[in-house]
């Protein structure tokens, strides 16, 4: 599917090491990042087309499981090409969308802001288990406003080498009402939620109901 879903050309001379699905820019579909950088660091000396640094990319859904690079019109810092391994993603700024986190092979790491995502709404979720793991991995969580429907579980492994924020963020576009949330606990338990606010952190504790707390 790599050439089908738009992903193969662009990236065919770029070795990626991490890598996520995550919703950059909040509008309910998930993007790709990858962070290149090539294993022999003198790959040059006998590859005319290849890099030891490369530049890492973004490529952007088009909510059909399409997607298009859209590394050009992410700044200046964004094309320089370091030696990437570990890519972790957090919302360091609490501001909503998903900020990221690049460990370099010997060279300093990269730190993007994200603003993609300031205009479009989002919830995020922590997971509080009780009878379950006490962070909640292994929940899993199905968000529902109006037509979009979104699923996701609470993991704590991300890519290569990196561990991600282990709330979940579920971007919501211009929607401004959450119509339900399901949680599925690892011990079983099932929980729903309905009519929620956007633009907070729900936090969900196994059996003990719901708490909101804006984070902005
Ligand atoms: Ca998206
Ligand atoms: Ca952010
Ligand atoms: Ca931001």
């Amino acid at each position: 599917m790599t050439y089908v879903s738009g992903l193969g050309v662009s990236s065919l001379l770029s070795l990626g090491f991490g890598t996520n699905f995550f919703d950059f820019d909040l509008d309910g579909d998930l993007d790709i990042y990858v962070t290149y950088g090539h294993v022999l660091d003198n790959v040059e000396l006998f590859k005319d087309n290849i890099t030891y640094a490369q530049p890492d990319q973004l490529f952007g859904n088009n909510g059909q499981g399409f997607f298009t690079d859209v590394s050009d019109k992410l700044g200046r810092d964004f094309q320089i090409a370091k030696v990437g391994r570990g890519a972790a993603f957090g919302d360091y700024d609490n501001d909503g969308d998903i900020n990221v986190l690049i460990s370099n092979n010997n060279q300093t790491a990269n730190l993007f802001r994200n603003d993609s995502g300031n205009h479009n709404n989002w919830l995020k979720i922590k997971t509080v288990g009780t009878k379950s793991n006490r962070d909640g991995i292994g929940a899993r969580v199905k968000v529902v406003s109006g037509s979009l429907v979104q699923i996701e579980e609470v993991r704590s492994a991300g890519s290569y080498l990196s561990a991600n924020d282990l709330r979940l963020t579920f971007g919501l576009e211009k929607l401004n009402k959450i119509d339900s949330v399901e949680i599925r606990r690892p011990s079983g338990l099932t929980e729903s939620y309905r009519d929620l606010p956007v633009n907070q952190l729900l936090i969900l504790q196994e059996g003990g109901g719901y708490q909101l707390q804006k984070i902005k």
